[in-house]
C-alpha cells in the first residue's frame, strides 16, 4: 500500500487530517463513515480499524493506525519537516505550537464529545450539560482570541502551521461562524485566511458545502 486511508465524515474532525495530508502532499483514500456514531454498517466498518469509533482514523501506508489528530499532525510534520505544518525543534515557535496543539485536543475537543452526545453522559440532565459545555467552550474561544498576537496566523510570523488548520476547521462547528464573527473576529480572520491557502482550499470546499457544519 502506498497511500494513506482516512476514515471520516465530511466536515467532521477528519477534515483536519485531510487538510494536513493535502498540506504535505500525501495521497489519501477517503472512506466516508457517515453514521458511525450510531449502530449500523458504518460503525461496523470503522470498529474494525478503530474500536474507539472516532474520526479521524488514519491508516498509514505501513499499516500504522492513528486515532488522534495531534499524533497525525506531529507524525506528518516529522515526515515532511520542510512543509511548515509543524515548527521544527529549533524553531522559536515550537513550544507555543505544542502547547496550543495540546490545548486544542485535550481541552477544546472533548467539549464536543460531551456536548454532542449529552444523553450518554447525563441522561437526566442533558439540557443542562449542553448549556454548561456550550458556555465553557465559548469562554475557551474568547480566551484564545484574546491571547492572539496581532498577525495573520495563530503563531507570530509570516507562516501558517497546523494550528491554523484546526482553527479553520473548528470555527465551522458550534457555536458557528456567525458567533465567531461577532465574538472572536481575529480567530475568524485566521480561519478565512487558512481556508484560502491553495493547498487547503479544495479540502475546505469539499468538506463545508452547506449543511456540513456540525
Ligand atoms: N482526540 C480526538 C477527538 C476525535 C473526536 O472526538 N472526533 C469526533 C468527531 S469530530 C467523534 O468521532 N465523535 C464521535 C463520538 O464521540 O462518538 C482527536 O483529536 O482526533
Amino acid at each position: 500500500m502506498t497511500h494513506w486511508t482516512l476514515y471520516g465524515v465530511p466536515g467532521w474532525g477528519s477534515t483536519i487530517a485531510a487538510g494536513a495530508l493535502a498540506w504535505v502532499g500525501e495521497p489519501v483514500e477517503f472512506v466516508d463513515v457517515k453514521g458511525f456514531d450510531h449502530p449500523g454498517p458504518a460503525r461496523e466498518r470503522l470498529d474494525k480499524v478503530n474500536p474507539l469509533a472516532r474520526v479521524p482514523t488514519l491508516v498509514a501506508p505501513d499499516g500504522t493506525i492513528f486515532t488522534e489528530s495531534a499524533a497525525i499532525i506531529l507524525s506528518l510534520g516529522d515526515r515532511h519537516p520542510a512543509s511548515g505544518l509543524v515548527p521544527a525543534a529549533d524553531d522559536p515557535r515550537r513550544a507555543a505550537f505544542l502547547n496550543r496543539l495540546m490545548w486544542l485536543v485535550s481541552v477544546v475537543y472533548p467539549t464536543f464529545t460531551y456536548r454532542d452526545y449529552p444523553e450518554r453522559w447525563a441522561p437526566l440532565a442533558a439540557g443542562q450539560l449542553r448549556d454548561r459545555v456550550d458556555a465553557f467552550r465559548q469562554s475557551l474561544w474568547r480566551g484564545f482570541d484574546a491571547d492572539l498576537a496581532a498577525g495573520d496566523w495563530v503563531l507570530p510570523g509570516d507562516a501558517p502551521t497546523a494550528l491554523d488548520l484546526y482553527v479553520g476547521v473548528m470555527t465551522h462547528w458550534r457555536p458557528g461562524r456567525d458567533w465567531f464573527a461577532r465574538e472572536t473576529p481575529a480567530l475568524l480572520a485566521i480561519a478565512e485566511r487558512t481556508q484560502a491557502l491553495p493547498a487547503l482550499a479544495p479540502i475546505f470546499a469539499k468538506n463545508f458545502q452547506s449543511g456540513a457544519d456540525s
